[in-house]
């Protein structure tokens, strides 16, 4: 393992560094938090931890209020290893932990005819999915890369690992989780021509 004096990248506000990068993880190498390109619609995002909530809402019987303390001590954390492709032609694999939507969901209590979930984030950006895929594949929403937590310019306090779709469905700064009936929502890029799946394997225009 190889280790840095700290992140390189700002950090998340509260100038507590919680740990060092680390640059492979169980014999995969891992790239670099500042191998990324930060191309964000209104740029990087400043949260407070301690005025953050996360809103669950919706078709749910239980809304949910969750301080950001909240979130990281209300549910398991999982690791893994996945890698963010931009549709404009980087990647980048990290080790994210986070923990798992479908247990957020789960504690919010979905009603019958729900199946589509809505993320929403702090720079006013969306992006929907089938319910069934956030569920199916154990969809994470991290808090931390590479054993950091997540910098600004990297969707501090929470980013979604959209594993198997393009980078414009790995939402930054998730403010929300909104749960609807209405699988025809097109988020912020969605609604400008990019596909709504944004599966991997398929084009992202259409
Ligand atoms: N809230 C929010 N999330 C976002 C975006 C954004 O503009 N706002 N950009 C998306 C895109 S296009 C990519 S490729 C990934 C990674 O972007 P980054 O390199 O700027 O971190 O974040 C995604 N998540
Ligand atoms: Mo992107």
């Amino acid at each position: 393992m190889t280790l840095n004096s700290g992140p390189s990248l700002s950090d998340n506000g509260n100038n507590v560094l919680s740990s060092v990068e680390v640059h492979e993880y169980e014999g995969t190498p891992l790239g670099n938090l500042d191998d990324f390109r930060e191309n964000s619609i209104k740029g990087p995002r400043t949260v407070d931890p301690q005025t953050y909530h996360l809103l669950v809402t919706g078709l749910i019987e239980n809304p949910l209020n969750l301080s950001y303390n909240e979130v990281l001590t209300s549910f398991p954390s999982y690791r893994k290893v996945v890698t963010i492709h931009c549709v404009e032609g980087w990647d980048v694999t990290i080790l994210w932990d986070g923990i798992l939507v479908k247990d957020i969901l789960n504690l919010a209590r979905l009603k019958q005819e729900a199946n589509t979930v809505v993320f929403h984030a702090d720079d006013g950006y969306t992006t929907s999915f089938p319910l069934s895929y956030l569920i199916d594949n154990q969809i994470l929403m991290a808090y931390q890369m590479n054993n950091v937590t997540l910098p600004r310019e990297r969707g501090f306090p929470f980013q979604l690992v959209a594993e198997d779709k393009w980078g414009y469905k790995w939402v930054k700064w998730i403010t929300g989780i909104e749960v609807t009936n209405d699988p025809t929502y097109r988020g912020y890029w969605e609604s400008r021509g990019y596909a709504q799946g944004g599966d991997l394997n398929r084009s992202f225009y259409g």
